[in-house]
C-alpha cells in the first residue's frame, strides 16, 4: 500500500459512510471509546442542509457500527449554555468514571470549545463553554495533573495567520481554566501551516502519546496528514518527540477524494494489549481505521523527531 510508515490501513476501510445515517451528507472526525462489553462513538455528521450535528453509534467490534438517526440532544439547567449551532469534530474521554465529551461547539461568535458529560451515554449534560472563541480542537487530558483537569486547545490567531498554536490549560474544576501553557505549533514541511490536537492523549511509561494533525498548504490547497509527539507526564506542556516525517498522509482514494480531498485528521484512538487502533475522518467524508503497535509507535516517533 502506498507511502505507509508505522500505521497498517484496515483493509475494509472506510468504515463509515454517510450511508449510516440518512439525511447525512457526510460522517467524519468522530470519536469512539470501549464501553461495556462492546464500543460507542459520537460521531459528526454533516446533515443535508450542511447543519454539523453529533450522533451516537454503538458497536460490537468498533469496526460495524450503528449510528442513531437523530441527534443527541444535550441538556443543561442553565438555558444559555446551550449553544451549539455547529457541533463538529468531538472527542470523549474517560475521567474519573465519567465520560466528558469535548468538541467544537460554533456559533456566530465564532468557533469554540463545548463541553458535556454523561455517565450512561443516554443522558448528556452539557456544561460550560471552557474556551471561548475563536478555539478548536479541544481534547482532555484522561487523569488530572497536579490535581488539575487539563485540556489541550488551539486558540487561534497569532496575529500574522488565523492559525495558533497548541496550548495547554489547566482548571480545578472543569470550570475556571487558566495557566495556559504554549505546547506547539507549527514546523516544517507537511505541518508548517498549522497543528491541532487529535485524540485524547493515552499515558504511557516514555510520556503522554499525543496524534495530532499538521496542514500543508500547496498550491493546490490544504492536505492534512498525522503526526505524533510525546509530551512529558507531569509537564505535558514539554515535547519530548514530535515527529519530522508523519505517521499516515492522504494516498488511498478515500483520503483523496471527498468534500475536502486530501485530508486525514486523527480523532480517535483505542489501545488493546499492544495495539493501537486510529480512527480518523477522510477527506471531510467518511472514517476509517489504522492500526499500529505501540512500542513501534513509540519508537518511531522518537526516531523520526526534529
Ligand atoms: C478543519 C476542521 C476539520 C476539517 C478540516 C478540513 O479546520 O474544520 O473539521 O476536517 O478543517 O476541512
Amino acid at each position: 500500500m502506498a507511502n505507509e510508515t508505522v500505521f497498517k490501513r484496515y483493509e475494509g476501510n472506510p468504515i463509515v459512510t454517510a450511508a449510516a445515517v440518512p439525511r447525512a451528507n457526510s460522517i467524519h472526525n468522530s470519536a469512539v471509546i470501549k464501553y461495556g462489553d462492546g464500543y460507542v462513538g459520537v460521531f459528526r455528521v454533516d446533515e443535508h442542509d450542511m447543519r454539523y450535528t453529533l450522533h451516537l453509534g454503538r458497536s460490537r467490534d468498533g469496526l460495524e457500527w450503528d449510528i442513531e438517526p437523530e441527534p443527541i440532544r444535550m441538556e443543561s439547567d442553565d438555558p444559555e449554555v446551550v449553544v451549539s449551532e455547529q457541533s463538529y469534530d468531538p472527542r470523549i474521554t474517560l475521567l474519573d468514571g465519567v465520560y466528558y465529551i469535548t468538541w467544537c461547539n460554533a456559533g456566530p461568535q465564532g468557533p469554540c470549545i463545548g463541553l458535556a458529560r454523561t455517565e450512561d451515554f443516554v443522558t448528556f449534560r452539557q456544561m460550560e463553554n471552557p474556551l471561548p472563541p475563536p478555539n478548536r480542537n479541544g481534547v482532555l487530558f484522561p487523569r488530572r495533573i497536579g490535581g488539575d483537569y487539563v485540556m489541550l486547545h488551539r486558540p487561534s490567531d497569532r496575529g500574522h495567520t488565523p492559525f495558533g498554536d497548541i496550548f495547554v490549560a489547566f482548571s480545578p474544576d472543569l470550570v475556571h481554566w487558566g495557566r495556559h501553557r504554549f505546547m506547539m505549533g507549527p514546523a516544517g514541511g507537511w505541518q508548517s501551516l498549522k497543528v491541532g490536537g487529535g485524540p485524547v492523549p493515552i499515558e504511557t511509561e516514555e510520556g503522554w502519546l499525543l496524534i495530532y494533525h499538521g496542514v500543508w498548504m500547496s498550491c493546490n490547497g490544504y492536505l492534512y496528514y498525522a503526526g505524533g509527539a510525546i509530551l512529558d507526564r507531569e509537564r505535558p506542556w514539554k515535547v519530548l518527540y514530535r515527529t519530522r516525517d508523519y505517521l499516515l498522509g492522504p494516498s488511498e482514494p478515500y483520503e483523496r477524494i471527498g468534500d475536502v480531498p486530501n485530508v486525514i485528521f486523527p480523532s480517535s484512538a483505542i489501545v488493546e494489549g499492544n495495539r493501537l487502533r486510529l480512527y480518523y475522518g477522510c477527506a471531510d467524508t467518511c472514517i476509517s481505521v489504522a492500526e499500529a503497535e505501540l512500542p513501534e509507535l513509540l519508537a518511531f516517533i522518537r526516531e523520526h523527531s526534529f
